[in-house]
């Protein structure tokens, strides 16, 4: 274990002077004037450190403490076992490898051959998939509550007992729409749509308007739905930079999308590239436990693109598949954010040509319209190439995925509908509608 922790040792300080060359070379005027000093102080204080072969052992922490220096976490799969937790194991080991006695085989139930037919009757796991998928959608369509209440309960209460669709109607959908963060432009288009049917007597009643309405948001979310497919290279890490405003969910997202590529067999590591806050990086660490996967961070206040920097070279030489890296979050007005963010993106591809190989902008549902304003001035300074949208089940404007699908023209990757590991969906055009306007009352869509 020690000399892994040697070898890696050495590899950084053989990177370091590569490192400084792309950092000092991409080192803007001002941008990062609070943070060089930090940066500086631990320089010097590297300087002045012993090599690592003088250096005695840490009493207590692993954790990599100065820039350059990362020491990655013993996972709880690495750690060497205690003698109890030995003898623990060996035992638990023995109790499953007992041997049954004659007596005890006896009544050991053998499965006839129709059981093992049934495990393999295709039709069998289609119906246990789709008894899945049925389950996945219930809990999406309760998870949508809020907005579905606001959204889809509204327009059947507005419909309640009408047999027209008259001007006041058409009027109060409107704002019905508009209050579910649809959006104004969006809006418009549906009811400039709806009247259009109308007048050409093409809408009777208003349950056939409502049907129409459900098709008309379908076709808007479906025909702007860019591929929502994630890319991953052939060769090297799959490099995800995952950027937003602060609180929106960045931090959550990554544990749940690390969870997700774990589930399909993929190592994964984090990257602390907020550097910002001593809590960040802690909460970081938190996912990486909970996901059983390495998280690189360097102190607070260091440069985050020499953390990426780091980070990057241990993927590679790890062969990690994918890295996702997490970013400060301060309010997008302050200029100095973008700056950082654009400056991470240049490290990155320097150090791993076509990394980041996605910038994830992580928008919160809650926040409506000003989510859109967000993602626009991401978009100009870093270049987004997919989107999350968290915070589904905690809002009454769930309609801002319309709008989002209608005025960006960025694929919506994920959906968050919870705080927890498997809270985060692939987003589907088509079966979020069917959620949004699956009925209380008829339980129909
Ligand atoms: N209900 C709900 N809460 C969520 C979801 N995603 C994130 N959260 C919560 O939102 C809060 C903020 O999440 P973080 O992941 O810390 O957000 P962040 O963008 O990393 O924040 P900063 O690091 O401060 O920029 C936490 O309490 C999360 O549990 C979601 O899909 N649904
Ligand atoms: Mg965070």
């Amino acid at each position: 274990m020690l000399g892994w922790f040697k070898k890696k040792f050495r590899k950084q300080e053989d990177t370091a002077a590569e490192k400084e060359a792309v950092i000092g070379e991409l080192r803007t005027d001002t941008p990062f004037s609070e943070h060089e000093q930090p940066e500086k102080e631990a320089e010097a204080a590297e300087e002045q450190r012993p090599t690592p072969a003088e250096e005695a052992p840490p009493a207590e922490s692993t954790e990599a403490v100065l820039p350059g220096d990362v020491l990655p976490e013993i996972t709880e799969a690495e750690r060497e076992l205690t003698e109890p937790e030995q003898t623990e194991q060996i035992e638990q080991i023995e109790q499953v490898e007992e041997v049954p006695s004659a007596d005890e085989k006896a009544d050991i139930p053998i499965p006839a051959a129709s059981d093992h037919l049934k495990i393999v009757n295709e039709s069998e796991v289609q119906a246990a998939k789709e008894k899945n998928k049925k389950s996945l959608f219930a809990r999406l369509t309760e998870r949508l509550s809020k907005t579905r209440e606001s959204f889809t309960y509204q327009i059947d209460a507005l419909f309640l007992g009408k047999r027209v669709i008259d001007a006041e109607l058409l009027d109060d959908l409107e704002e019905i729409l508009i209050t579910a963060d649809l959006g104004v432009e969006t809006t418009m288009d549906l009811i400039e749509y709806a009247r259009r049917k109308v007048k050409r007597n093409e809408l009777s009643d208003p349950d056939s308007l409502k049907k129409a309405l459900k098709k008309k948001i379908k076709a808007f979310m479906t025909d702007n739905e860019t591929d929502a497919t994630l890319v991953m290279p052939d060769t090297g890490p799959f490099v995800i930079m995952v950027i937003g405003v602060n609180g929106v969910g960045k931090t959550t997202t990554i544990g749940k999308i690390a969870h997700k590529f774990q589930q399909t067999g993929n190592s994964v590591m984090l990257v602390a590239g907020d550097t910002f806050r001593a809590a960040a990086v802690a909460q970081l660490k938190v996912w990486g436990e909970r996901n059983k996967v390495e998280v690189v961070a360097h102190k607070e206040g260091a440069d985050p693109s020499s953390v990426v920097f780091d980070a990057l070279g241990i993927a590679l030489a790890k062969k990690i598949d994918v890295v996702l890296v997490d970013t400060a979050g301060r309010l997008h007005t302050n200029s100095n954010l973008m700056e950082e963010l654009k400056k991470i993106r240049r490290v990155m591809a320097k150090k791993l040509p076509g990394a980041p190989h996605e910038v994830m902008l992580v928008i919160d549902a809650t926040t409506g319209q000003n989510g859109i304003s967000q993602a626009k001035l991401f978009h100009e300074a870093v270049g987004v190439t997919g989107i999350t949208l968290t915070k589904l089940d905690g809002t009454s404007k769930g309609g801002i995925v319309a709008n989002i699908c209608k005025v960006m023209k960025i694929p919506i990757r994920f959906i968050g509908i919870g705080e927890q590991l498997d809270d985060l969906r692939d987003f589907e055009a088509e079966e979020f509608v069917d959620a949004l306007f699956h009925s209380r009352a008829s339980g129909e869509n």
